[in-house]
């Protein structure tokens, strides 16, 4: 019990814990703990297996070999495996967006039945953006000619991405200086895994450069270029009551789970779950309805759109399958286990992939593109719906809690709407210290941390001091099992936060999204200075991760930092063999860009770190 506790502070997650024990199964926190102890060397970023004269490791006391058979030291070696982390995670972010490309490209030529623009706003407003005048086009030639100019922000012909019109001025002039300002999203990537190859970027200064640079590809490119074309084609997210945790599944409906990152494949699932046909055939089954429910960000984009409830988060997704209720589970890619489909065999559960570049083993591969996805998502809802009277009653627990209540669905745009329409009521609360500033908490799940503690800790003590929290991915899913996305929770907010949630009608921590929406935070940062003639930098902002795992998050922080905003990580990254860069990217980088990174697994001491910045930057603002 004490060992379970200790994995997990959500009730349904110690529920199913047990559960899958039962079950005999093995999870995510059982092979971290039979993967103990780590190695050491890779912990500290100190090995390296760049090439074949290796694989090589740095002793990091001094004794054994200081220098890989290349010849490459510590700082080179930690740069270099630091370099690659980013550009996997820029490179996950970007690929995504351009899948949604290449649906906006269809859709405009009518190759994409099923699919439809549904934000002409911002379709007109992002083709402005590029320079492409709206006038006399329809919705379809402005869709092509949009995803044309966004495939060229993929490439190599540009000095600046377009995205970047929205940085402040400030911001920009310092990205040129340091040589750091993003050309093509896949350029930056693919520079540096130039770089890193063996004999090429030797300079670990120079190589954390490009980190940043590439950073900023997926930050104000690939990411961004997501976030917007999700919101043509599917919307833009609105303020939207939901629930969470195990208990949205439903014991007397088909459930169907949603897991992964594009929203391409679930929303037309979504679309088919409403279809008459499909829902007369689940009633013939014996279930009340069709119950679709959310993992991880794909849960999040739907719940953002749609209000689909969320199953939970990443630690969460071997144990859903664990109460034996999930008649189908369908993923796209990013954050799946590949443990899933072996552990789905214990139940009666069809595990589907759907991504040509996403295969997982015990699964069943349904392809998805854009001219059939329509008729596959039927094909599957079906799929789903027969297999409800397979469940496995011997099997079946349904979670003993309800589910908790949510808001979701704040997009800058909602945001702004809710404060009629400009950023300037919340800059005069901010003025006014009723909210002191404003911490995005990010990220991920990590079996190193009891799940969700670090999230909830630090979000409940930066509420108490009235700071506004925004929050995205699996944080954000965290939060709201907590119950910190109900607008009464603002009773848990310090005086002047609550009044400002009161009055507004919201939580005190704003749900903005998936972790490719983490733009929309930075977009909101962006105004905000632009509003006040300022540098981000100079803002009472702060953004943490408490319990990252994923080389997206490592990308994502070293944007956050670059973009000019205090990043508190609870996960130490593997830069720690490397005291010089741990000292550049903790301390030195102040100097240049204005922020830095924080190393803190102690959310209480990641509170107060953050409180502290806020108040040197009121001070410095003279508030
Ligand atoms: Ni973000 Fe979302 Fe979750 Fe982490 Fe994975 S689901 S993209 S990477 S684990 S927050
Ligand atoms: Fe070893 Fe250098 Fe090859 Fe890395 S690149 S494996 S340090 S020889």
């Amino acid at each position: 019990k004490a060992e379970i506790e200790a994995r997990t502070i959500t009730e349904d997650g110690q529920v199913f814990l047990q559960k899958a024990a039962q079950d005999g199964l093995e999870t995510v926190w059982d092979r971290y703990q039979a993967q103990k102890p780590q190695c050491g060397f890779c912990e500290l970023g100190l090995s390296c297996r760049n090439c074949s004269m290796g694989p090589c490791r740095i002793d990091p006391f001094g004794e054994g070999p200081q220098r890989g058979v290349c010849g490459a030291d510590a700082d080179i070696i930690v740069a270099r495996n630091l370099g690659r982390m980013i550009a996997a995670g820029a490179a996950s972010h970007s690929d995504h967006g351009r899948d949604l490309v290449e649906v906006l490209r269809k859709v405009g030529e009518g190759h994409a039945p099923g699919y439809t623009i549904r934000s002409e706003e911002k379709l007109k407003k992002v083709a402005a953006e590029f320079g492409i005048a709206a006038d006399g086009k329809t919705p379809a030639d402005l869709a092509v000619e949009l995803a044309h100019a966004m495939e060229e922000e993929f490439g190599t012909r540009k000095k600046a991405l377009t995205f970047l019109g929205r940085v402040p001025e400030k911001r920009r002039a310092i990205w040129d200086k340091l040589g750091i300002t993003p050309r093509g999203i896949d350029r930056e990537t693919s520079e540096m895994m130039h770089r890193t190859h063996m004999g090429v970027d030797n300079d670990w200064q120079s190589l954390l450069l490009h980190g940043l640079r590439n950073a900023l590809s997926d930050g104000w490119g690939g990411s961004f270029i997501a976030t917007e074309v999700s919101d043509i084609l599917f919307g833009i997210p609105q303020p939207v009551p939901s629930e969470v945790n195990l208990g949205v599944l439903k014991e007397n409906q088909v459930n169907i789970v949603l897991h992964g990152h594009n929203p391409i494949v679930s929303e037309m699932i979504y679309e088919a779950a409403q279809d008459p046909e499909l829902l007369a055939l689940a009633s013939e089954k014996g279930a009340e309805g069709i119950n679709l429910a959310g993992l991880c960000c794909t849960g999040n984009e739907l719940l953002m759109r749609r209000g689909i409830p969320m199953a939970g988060n990443h630690l969460m997704t071997e144990l859903a399958l664990s109460t034996g209720l999930v008649d189908m589970m369908i993923v796209d890619y990013q954050c799946i286990m590949p443990a899933l489909g072996e552990i789905a065999t214990c139940y009666h559960t069809l595990m589907i992939s759907t991504s040509d570049k996403a295969k997982f083993p015990h699964m069943a591969h349904h392809e998805f593109h854009p001219e059939t996805a329509q008729s596959k998502a039927r094909e599957l809802v079906r799929m789903a719906v027969e297999n409800y009277e397979r469940r496995l009653p011997a099997k079946v627990l349904p979670a003993p809690n309800t589910p908790t209540r949510m808001m979701a669905g704040f997009s800058v745009e909602a945001i702004l709407g809710a404060l009629g329409g400009s950023p300037a009521p919340l800059i005069e609360a901010i003025k006014s210290g009723a909210v002191q500033g404003a911490v995005g908490v990010v990220g991920c799940n990590n079996p190193k941390i009891r799940q969700d503690f670090g999230h909830v800790t630090l979000t409940r003590h930066l509420i108490e001091n009235d700071i506004l929290v925004v929050d995205t991915g699996c944080a954000a899913v965290a939060h709201a099992k907590a119950g910190l996305k109900v607008p009464e929770a603002a009773a848990l907010a310090g005086p002047g936060l609550q009044q400002v949630c009161k009055s507004l009608g919201i939580p005190p921590v704003l749900h903005m999204g998936s972790c490719v929406d983490n733009v929309r935070i930075l977009d909101l940062a962006a105004a905000l200075a632009n509003a006040l003639g300022t540098d981000i930098s100079d803002l009472p902002l702060a953004a943490a991760a408490p319990e990252w795992y994923s080389e997206k998050a490592v990308s994502i922080a070293c944007y956050a930092v670059a973009s000019g905003i205090f990043t508190v990580l609870g996960t130490p990254p593997p830069i720690f063999g490397s005291p010089k860069i741990v000292k550049l990217l903790t301390e030195d980088i102040e100097g240049l860009l204005g922020a830095s990174f924080a190393v803190e697994p102690d959310p209480e001491k990641a509170a107060a770190r953050i409180e502290q910045h806020i108040r040197q930057k009121r001070k410095a603002l003279g508030l």
